[in-house]
């Protein structure tokens, strides 16, 4: 059956795993819907918002959340907002799948001390997707 998936990837935190991102969120389309396709949008900027779009984009990623079957984040580049979504997920129940590039990134405890959390790190790219296969059936 069709999910819907919320992935959750580094905006304001910086965007140097955006490619990345928008690898994951293709992958994830071939099978499923991706509620938050911008995040792999590489045109999307860490620029100034007008305080009123911050409002709306607040409004509704928190939507997107309370209908998200499964959250997906992609933790290697740290960001205020995913931990927030994270946190935001767990407490309403949603399943939250956590990746991130163990070479590269030092997780936070507040993530990797939490259980209900599931962590998967990956050294090669190429194991994100086997995981996302079993993930997303
Ligand atoms: O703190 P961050 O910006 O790194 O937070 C990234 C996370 O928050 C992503 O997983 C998104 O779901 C959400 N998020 C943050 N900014 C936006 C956004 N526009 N549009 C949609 N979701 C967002 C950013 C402002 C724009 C004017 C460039």
């Amino acid at each position: 059956m069709k999910k819907k998936v919320y992935f959750a990837g580094s905006i304001r935190g910086g965007r140097q795993d955006a490619d990345l991102y928008k690898r994951i969120i293709e992958y994830i389309q071939r099978n499923h819907i991706v509620l938050t396709e911008h995040v792999g949008d590489l045109s999307k900027s860490k620029t100034e918002g007008l305080p009123n779009q911050e409002v709306a984009i607040y409004e509704q990623d928190t939507a997107w959340l309370r209908e998200a079957d499964v959250v997906i984040a992609e933790c290697t580049t740290p960001s205020l907002g995913v931990g927030y979504e994270l946190a935001y997920a767990e407490a309403r129940g949603i399943p939250v799948h956590i990746f991130y590039n163990k070479p590269r990134a030092n997780l936070s405890a507040m993530l990797t001390g939490d259980k209900y959390f599931q962590i998967h790190p990956y050294e090669r790219e190429a194991e994100i997707f086997s995981l996302l296969d079993a993930i997303c059936q």
